[in-house]
């Protein structure tokens, strides 16, 4: 019985070994176009569009790339086969489209082999062209060594494929103490106690937390190399450490990000095996349960969009969960960054009806953080919600770091460019767009260290007081 189980097994590991290998090849995008096409102001009248979309849904013919509803486009990359009867349904349904590159498998030779690593760093970083998996590993494994005092990293869980999960901790505030003010208790709370009326007022370890997640999607590339900058920066920076403890998770897809690297690049989602056979892979921005399934998702294992199986079916989005929850009573920010379209944007994603509470608040923060980047970089940034700009989306990380984890200030960077080069982002544009996330991150982090720390905490801890079992 027993040696029957052992080889089941090890005829499945064979079998997964050389399905995961030798079939696969790798995609080149030969003669494939992308095409710009115009959407119609109201959402109804893009359904024709929608639908044909959605028929071809699994990859293999068609990709969408990105649609803006506040600047009226879509991008579409399509193979040679189905060109002449996408360009043909377009035609007759009076659709305007411009083809904006017209051999993306040039493209991505041309520009993409050239922004690959010639050298394997050790341990140091660079922003002249895109790092791979295993440099960006090498540079967070050297970090906590080069200063002990401020960093922390600590694998917080296992991809699909058993690759680490890498998390920083930064902090220079360990031993600093600051007031805060709460009813009832809570595990990382110490002496001395005052008590105030019915408040009891501590001096402890306290510290906000910034929360920041990257690489979620694979081909967005420039998604951890804008993290490791905010990085960078932020070990520069002693004030945003000293007053905030960040949690940065800079590759949460590191199976997808190597897939990308080495066998398509525009692959977008993890690495797990599905019930189709021959499709791989959830998006692991679908797969929060928050709306899980709802609107701008898909439950076809071949869709880019693939739900999961159920809502945190995958290992990369627990991982991501445990940590938002981890820290709920004092995470004051959250943000997820991706590209392309260059815009910051707030919670709601699933819904344009529905407004957030505090609706007022991040789309003001979200206007000043684009003014900062445009401050810095002459380079323009949109704000507003991601269902109003762009479509509707659900089970994504903002909405659940908003919905579940109420974290307070929850945004999405959506980095350069808006679609000209998409997500084969030239590695020129790589030093001045990940200062764009720097310039917003900047921002957001001085104004929650400026925000009324007293009053926040008050709130906080009497809605913890409601939700005991979110600590
Ligand atoms: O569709 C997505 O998952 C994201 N756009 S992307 O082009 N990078 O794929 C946007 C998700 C926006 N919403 C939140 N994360 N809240
Ligand atoms: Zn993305």
């Amino acid at each position: 019985m027993l040696i029957m189980v052992v080889s089941v097994v090890l005829l499945t590991l064979i079998f997964r070994g050389t399905n995961a290998t030798s079939s696969e090849l790798q995609k080149t995008y030969t003669g494939w176009q992308v095409l710009q096409v115009e959407l119609k102001k109201r959402p109804k009248d893009n359904k024709l569009f929608e639908d044909f979309l959605d028929l071809e849904k699994d990859t293999y013919s068609m990709q969408l790339l990105g649609k803006n509803r506040n600047r009226g486009v879509a991008e579409v990359a399509v193979s040679p086969q189905t060109l002449t009867d996408f360009t043909h349904f377009l035609t007759i349904n009076n659709i305007t489209f411009t083809s904006v590159v017209d051999d993306l498998g040039n493209k991505i030779e041309s520009t993409g082999a050239s922004e690959r690593a010639e050298y394997f760093l050790n341990g140091d970083v660079t922003f002249d062209r895109y790092m791979n998996h295993d440099e960006i590993i090498s540079y967070l494994e050297l970090l906590p060594r080069q200063y002990p005092h401020l960093v922390k990293l600590t694998v917080a869980g296992r991809s699909v494929e058993g690759r680490p999960l890498h998390l920083l901790t930064i902090t220079s505030s360990h031993s600093s103490t600051k007031p805060v003010i709460f009813i009832d208790g809570g595990d990382n709370i110490i002496l001395p106690t005052l008590f105030l009326g019915s408040f009891r007022c501590l001096y402890l370890p306290y510290v906000m937390s910034f929360q920041c997640a990257s690489g979620i999607h694979a081909r967005e590339w420039i998604s951890p190399a804008a993290a490791l900058n905010v990085v960078g920066h932020l070990l520069q920076t002693p004030k945003l450490t000293r007053n905030l403890e960040w949690k940065v998770m800079p590759l949460i897809n590191p199976d997808g990000y190597i897939y990308s690297w080495t066998k398509d690049r525009l692959w977008r989602k993890n690495r797990a095996w599905t019930q189709s056979a021959s499709c791989v892979g959830v998006d692991l921005n679908r797969n929060f349960d928050f709306h899980w399934g709802e609107a701008g998702s898909s439950d076809r294992p071949c869709s880019p969009e693939y739900i999961g199986s159920q809502a945190f079916s995958e290992p990369e989005t627990r991982t991501l969960r445990d940590i938002l929850l981890r820290d709920y009573n004092r995470t004051q920010a959250f943000v997820s960054i991706h590209s392309y379209g260059q815009a910051i944007l707030h919670p709601w994603s699933y819904t344009t009806t529905a407004t957030r509470s505090n609706a007022g608040r991040l789309e003001r923060v979200g206007k000043d953080m684009v003014e900062s980047i445009f401050s810095g970089e002459r380079v323009s940034y949109i704000a507003g919600t991601f269902g109003e700009l762009f479509y509707t989306v659900s089970g994504t990380s903002g909405d659940y770091a908003a919905g579940v984890g109420e974290i307070p200030l929850v945004y999405t960077l959506e980095l350069r460019d808006t679609g000209a080069a998409g997500f084969i982002l030239p590695k020129e544009l790589i030093i001045p767009t990940v200062n764009d996330a720097w310039l917003a991150i900047e921002y957001l982090a001085n104004h929650v260290i400026a925000s009324d720390l007293v009053a926040s905490e008050l709130a906080r801890s009497q809605k913890q007081q409601r939700r005991p079992w979110l600590r």
